[in-house]
């Protein structure tokens, strides 16, 4: 029997796409959708600018809209996706854990926290067990794991496929998607001809979100991985991809060859939503493309190309859809990943 899952946050950029993500899907059922108060009362179909490029689910456009209240979603409601923006998930996403509600996060609060799993399933799934430091630490029924910032997603599945040579020092530049801002910033033409160095805090995100990912829990406690980290943060006029420039540092040497095996050879996982192969490596030097590459896996996969050595290290370029691996995906994931693991 399909898990009935929730979506916190239905009517924004994120929430969109996850409901698209999850009608159908054989492991989740929809059975509650939550947004502001403004929304709440209304059908969904009354209350979301659909804007997603599929048509609103039948089953979904009927249902409800409620308040993002613990009180108002079912109790046989097992998993809530969030899509809140970071503000509101820090003020009420603690309450439906608190209620006994396993939240699967993309909300950006709370990443860092010692007691918060952070995973990329395919990296680091093994951090799902700090899930047991929370639960001592902050005596939840319920249970919070998050997905890191779209742009995170893109390099660090590359950074760990070169891991065994002992990754020292990164530097990544990247080129961001207009999608990132949510439809405000789809909406906004004042970026076409333009590109803006600057994207509030993600820098700060790369550089922290990189290190907590790849670092070795012990069982008690988390060690990030001490490499360096130096992140620049562009937004270009694309819809949707964040593609990136990256180069890396290694403690051992480092050929081409080998970078580009290790990528191709690095292991998928066996849930629904983990695309095979992860990261698709190109030989055009003019690939991968947002255009033409972000739809890889579904979206989910991540592509990688112009590799090439130099003077500091490794250079190469990665790419991945940002509102689908990135973020709605992501977190469908880290949900395929606890049920997998009985945390449902
Ligand atoms: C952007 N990456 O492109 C951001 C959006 O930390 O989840 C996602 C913010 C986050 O603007």
């Amino acid at each position: 029997m399909a898990v009935r899952v929730g979506v916190l946050g239905a009517t924004g950029a994120v929430g969109q796409r996850l409901i698209q993500l999850l009608e159908p899907h054989p492991e989740f059922e929809i059975a509650a959708l939550t947004a502001s108060d403004s929304s709440a009362g209304k059908t969904y179909r009354q209350a979301a600018k659909w804007r997603v490029d599929s048509p609103i689910p039948s089953d979904v456009a009927e249902m409800t809209v409620t308040a993002t209240d613990p009180d108002e979603v079912p109790n046989d409601v097992d998993l809530l996706f969030s899509s809140l923006p970071s503000s509101i998930g820090a003020d009420v996403e603690p309450g439906f854990c608190e209620d006994g509600y396993v939240v699967s996060s993309n909300s950006s609060n709370g990443r860092m926290a010692d007691d918060i799993p952070l995973v990329i399933p395919e990296v680091n799934a093994d951090h799902l067990d700090l899930l047991e430091v929370q639960r001592d630490e902050r005596g939840w029924d319920g249970a919070m794991v998050k997905n890191p910032n779209c742009s995170t997603i893109t390099f660090v599945p590359t950074l760990a496929a070169l891991a065994e040579y002992g990754l020292e020092k990164v530097h990544v530049s990247t080129l961001q998607a207009v999608s990132g801002a949510g439809y405000d910033g789809v909406s906004s033409m004042e970026i076409i001809d333009n590109a803006i160095p600057h994207i509030g805090s993600e820098e700060d995100k790369l550089e922290t979100e990189s290190r907590k990912l790849l670092g070795s829990f012990d069982g008690a406690e988390l060690s990030h991985n001490e490499m360096n980290v130096s992140a620049s943060c562009n937004r270009i006029p694309t819809i949707d991809g964040h593609l990136e420039n990256v180069w890396v540092e290694t403690e051992d040497d480092l050929t081409t060859e080998e970078a580009a095996s290790a990528m191709e050879a690095y292991p998928s996982l066996d849930l629904r939503s983990s695309p095979d192969p992860l990261i698709h490596v190109f030989d055009e030097p003019d690939r991968p493309q947002p255009r033409m590459d972000r739809t890889l896996g579904d979206g989910m996969a991540i592509g990688a190309g112009g590799l090439q050595e130099t003077p500091f290290g490794l250079q190469y370029n990665c790419l991945a859809h940002n509102t689908i691996r990135g973020a709605a995906g992501a977190s469908v994931l880290n949900g395929e990943l606890l049920l997998e693991n009985g945390l449902l």
